[in-house]
């Protein structure tokens, strides 16, 4: 399949771009600018984090490259696919793995086109039209919230909810990471609605013991698929 131009409408084919690198959904770190950072996603990894996006909505573009440099360098060390959030320009910098856009970002095909088809395509989505116009324009995978009600994150209409992201699920063809005040408590209720993994910020960087808090959802998410969606 030839990757799609800037100026192509989105495909309305549910195709996926034909080499993605392999990519584990199950419990996906997103980065805050917390203190300690590089420790904390250390020892997030050691808990067993599958996949890490670098999100950094304060800093300016030469500081975010610093930290997502250094941020990178420990994730791709550790064999997890390492992906950059909004800005599409220092992923490019950054050659990280894949980018991952929201609805007021670049539009999805653009960003295909910009990143090329191997790398990894994630899109925000909180309705089935979003998230089939994303999986049309060539994202790998959807990032569906708020689904649990997150307090870090200003949203302006109220969490989904389990069955929420069930209908989204349901309308794509894609995998789909369950996002927005994600627990391991709550985490088995997202797999059964059929979400591939749980998208974490507080779960895990808020906690005295990310490598735990890590290990603990991770578990969770594995029980949950063991009992059957
Ligand atoms: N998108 C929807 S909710 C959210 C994002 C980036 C924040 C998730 O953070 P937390 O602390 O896991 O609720
Ligand atoms: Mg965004």
């Amino acid at each position: 399949m030839s990757s799609p131009t800037a100026t192509d409408p989105p495909s309305l084919s549910k195709e996926a771009p034909s080499i993605v690198k392999p990519f584990d959904l199950s419990l996906y770190l997103l980065t805050h600018p917390v203190e300690n950072l590089e420790e904390k996603v250390r020892l997030a990894l050691a808990g067993g984090v599958t996949l890490v996006q670098y999100r950094d909505k304060i800093h300016d573009d030469e500081a975010f490259l610093v930290m997502g440099r250094r941020v990178g360098d420990i994730v791709r060390a550790a064999g997890v696919p390492f992906i950059v959030n909004d800005r599409i320009d220092l992923a490019l910098a950054l050659d990280a793995d894949g980018v991952h856009i929201g609805q007021e970002d670049t539009e999805a095909g653009r960003a295909r086109a910009m990143i090329g088809p191997d790398r990894i395509l994630g899109v925000t989505a909180g309705t089935a039209a979003e998230a089939l116009r994303a999986v049309a324009a060539g994202a790998d995978y959807l990032g569906v919230g708020d689904v649990f009600g997150t307090g870090t994150k200003k949203k302006e209409t109220g969490p989904i909810g389990p069955e929420g992201l069930a209908g989204i699920v349901r309308a794509v063809s894609v995998p789909v990471v369950a996002i927005g005040g994600v627990t391991a408590e709550n985490a088995p209720l997202a797999i059964r609605a059929g979400a591939s993994g749980v998208s974490v910020i507080s779960a895990v960087l808020f906690q005295e013991d990310p490598r735990a808090a890590a290990k603990g959802l991770l578990e969770a998410v594995r029980a949950a698929r063991r009992s059957g969606r």
